[in-house]
């Protein structure tokens, strides 16, 4: 069966994607490790994919390494399948070494899960995926979505731009924090509290819950979003399933607004707006660099400090030529 679902990865087929729309996981995982890795036909299969896609869901949490994001995806999950809903996760933790760490053990613990076809997890490498790892996610989220998944889950640690890129193609984004960790609030990037459409404290059986409550409502006074929505707080206790229903309800009632409000179309344009302009400049890229033999970017490079090319133009007349191809 594999053997097979690889051929048609080469020649598009139906199969693979039949397959994968019948809800088997291994052509689901199959056809993830494609497009991460850009193995042949991967362009293909995402053009076959792209129909069956824009039903689902896509929830992104976000948090510092610790916060619990795991636990809570995990008590999500299971809230989530009680509604019969069918759900997808991506794990993504940039903290994580590939041979292990948190990410073992986030397997380890959504474990419970494995028997239950409902849920597929998925742990995506976060070093060298090809093209970057906010395509490679979105990608994934994309066939998770075409595989008929209702809710697509994105974990993810916030810091760098590549995270905020993951959690930019989420329809609701979910911040996590936790009393306790110093500044909480200050500590965390600007750009983080800004995409924020729900804040959750987790680990609110902790001391000093209500003062980060405090921080945000502070933050929170001092600019309205352009949605005027208010994001809600949170408290949770993750790993006891204190405050999941609320924190569903709280996605529900984002999600509602932004249907109420019209807005849902307007955050998808501007969410594919900025895709688009990143798929681009990947493909304009790999164009360029397709022309080039391997080290001529060196020896243009030496060139430049030699002053005997101008790096300016040098640019120009490289886009030039590629787009007159
Ligand atoms: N006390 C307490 N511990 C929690 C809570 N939620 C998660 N934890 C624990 O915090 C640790 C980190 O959780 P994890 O979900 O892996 O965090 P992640 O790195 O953000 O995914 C684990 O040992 C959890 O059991 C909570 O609400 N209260
Ligand atoms: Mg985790």
């Amino acid at each position: 069966m594999l053997v097979a679902t690889l051929s048609c990865l080469t020649q598009p087929s139906t199969t693979l994607v039949d397959l994968l729309r019948s809800g088997d996981t291994r052509a689901l995982a199959r056809a993830i490790s494609a497009v991460e890795n850009r193995a042949a036909g991967w362009s293909e299969l995402l053009k076959a994919l792209f129909p069956h896609t824009g039903k689902a869901r896509v929830i992104g949490l976000t948090g510092a390494p610790g916060a619990g994001k795991s636990t809570l995806v995990d008590q999500l999950a299971k809230h989530y399948r009680k509604e019969n809903r069918t759900i997808g996760i991506i794990a993504v933790d940039p903290t994580s070494p590939y041979t292990g760490g948190a990410i073992l053990g986030d397997r380890i613990r959504m474990q419970d899960h494995y028997a239950d076809p409902g849920i597929y997890i998925r742990s995506m490498a976060t070093r060298g995926s090809l093209g970057g790892l906010a395509r490679a996610t979105a990608d994934a989220a994309t066939v998770l979505d075409a595989s008929g998944r209702d809710l697509v889950m994105i974990e993810t640690v916030g810091v760098g731009q590549d995270e905020i890129d993951i959690v930019r193609l989420a329809d609701v984004t979910v911040v996590i924090l936790v009393p306790g960790m110093g500044d909480d609030v200050q500590t965390i990037k600007a750009g983080i509290m800004e995409i924020a459409d729900i804040f959750v404290i987790n680990k609110s059986d902790r001391e000093g819950a209500e003062r980060v409550e405090r921080e945000i409502r502070a933050l929170q006074s001092l600019a309205t979003r352009h949605d005027k929505w208010t994001p809600p707080i949170v408290k949770t206790v993750a790993s006891e399933g204190v405050g999941t229903a609320e924190l569903a309800e709280a996605i529900a009632a984002y999600e509602a607004y932004l249907k109420k409000e019209n807005l849902l179309l307007k955050k998808n344009v501007e969410n594919w707006q900025e895709r688009l302009v990143e798929m681009l400049r990947d493909a304009m890229l790999e164009k360029a660099r397709a022309q080039m033999d391997r080290g001529r970017i060196e020896r243009y490079a030496a060139e430049i400090v030699e002053h005997k090319r101008d790096p300016y133009s040098l640019v120009e007349e490289i886009v030039a030529a590629s787009a007159g191809r």
